[in-house]
């Protein structure tokens, strides 16, 4: 069985959307890993087919109910057992590139994207949702951020990444920043190549990409930095 997301959307037809192209489309069509997206609103029980609700104790928007996206849990739970039910909101732990280790380890996932102003409460705890953001901003819905959590993923799985350099090589998977790439022509607007990169000594390019990496970091993410040296380094490196 292939790894296998299913996303419980008001817009499934923002699914695959940019997931059927480029190594995850061509994934998807060899049956790498498996994408159904879901219409909320083909849960709900009244004619009128409401999937939201007025907020108790008053304020703007509205509410995605509790008994519809209880039912469209179900049924995804169904379709595929012991996959993380994810609730993607801007007030979920912050997704990382351990947690989408994590999760493309597993089985899949079922992503529930908020749209309005939430989710009843109840229902994240009922169905012990995991809630997860991509970043400290706010978008008009979760679909976008169910896009990135996907690709993330998807990316880590057999099979995908083919003879590209292995997936975890880049950015992020050893906690640092990547260095700086340059390919031809050597010499473009009056900018050179750094001269090591043409020297064809292998060790005195990883070397300086290495440093390149880690000063990279420490200048732009120290808090990437401090969490990178908590994990390699012993405590007195940690004094500047
Ligand atoms: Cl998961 N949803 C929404 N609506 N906004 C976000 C987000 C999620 N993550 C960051 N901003």
């Amino acid at each position: 069985m292939s790894w296998h997301a299913t996303v419980l959307t008001l817009f499934p037809e923002m699914f695959p959307g940019p997931l059927g192209l480029s190594l995850a489309g061509r994934g998807l069509r060899e049956g790498r890993w498996r994408l159904e997206a879901r219409q909320l609103r083909d849960f709900a029980t009244d004619r009128h087919r409401s999937v939201d609700d007025t907020p108790f104790g008053g304020g703007a928007g509205m509410v995605l109910r509790p008994d519809v996206v209880d039912a469209a849990c179900a049924d995804a739970i169904a379709a595929g057992p012991d996959r993380p039910l994810i609730y993607l909101t801007p007030r979920g732990r912050l997704l990382d590139q351990a947690l989408v280790r994590e999760i493309a380890a597993g089985p899949g996932c079922i992503l529930l994207c908020g749209r309005y102003e939430g989710l009843d409460q109840r229902v994240i705890e009922a169905r012990a949702m995991r809630e997860v953001s991509v970043g400290d901003y706010v978008l008009s819905g979760g679909e976008p951020a169910a896009l990135v959590l996907l690709d993330a993923c998807v990316r880590l799985l057999p099979g995908i990444m083919g003879a590209t350099a292995s997936a975890e090589e880049e950015s992020h998977a050893d906690g640092l920043l990547e260095y700086p790439h340059y390919t031809r022509p050597a010499a473009w607007q009056g900018r050179a190549v750094p001269e090591v990169l043409l020297s064809g000594h292998h060790a005195e390019v990883a070397r300086w990409r290495r440093a390149e990496a880690e000063n990279a970091t420490r200048q732009r993410r120290p808090d990437l930095w401090l969490r990178h040296h908590g994990r390699n380094s012993d405590a007195s490196l940690l004094v500047p």
